[in-house]
């Protein structure tokens, strides 16, 4: 009886350990830290990666960005609705990513300028 009741605790114990090393990028919920992090306005840039590129959407491996809280993650990234097409960019470019966070809390991808 005592040790199975130990056996609970460790359990409960090291499950928010666990959570937290798997919670890093997929299925992030960036919604909800941006609303936590409100003050982040303007436009915000970031080197990244592009792993793959379409019309509406770009999938990136981007360094972290501590004004809103986002550590280093490979994400989708919508682009904003008047963005021009960009031909010249394609999987492999490393880049300066530009986006702005809309009051929906979704992010969206103003510009990619490849890093020289
Ligand atoms: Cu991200």
């Amino acid at each position: 009886m005592r040790k199975t009741l130990l056996t609970i605790i460790t359990l409960i114990l090291s499950t928010p350990m666990a959570t937290a090393q798997v919670s890093n990028m997929e299925g992030m919920n960036h919604g909800a830290m941006a609303m936590d992090k409100a003050s982040a306005e303007g436009p915000m840039h970031v080197d990244a990666t592009v792993n793959s590129i379409d019309k509406d959407s770009v999938n990136v491996s981007h360094a972290p960005i501590p004004e809103i809280g986002w550590p280093q993650m490979t994400m989708d990234m919508p682009f904003a609705a008047d963005i021009q097409p960009m031909p010249e960019i394609s999987a492999g470019d490393k880049v300066i990513m530009t986006f702005v966070m809309g009051e929906d809390g979704m992010p969206r991808v103003t510009a990619l300028t490849v890093k020289q």
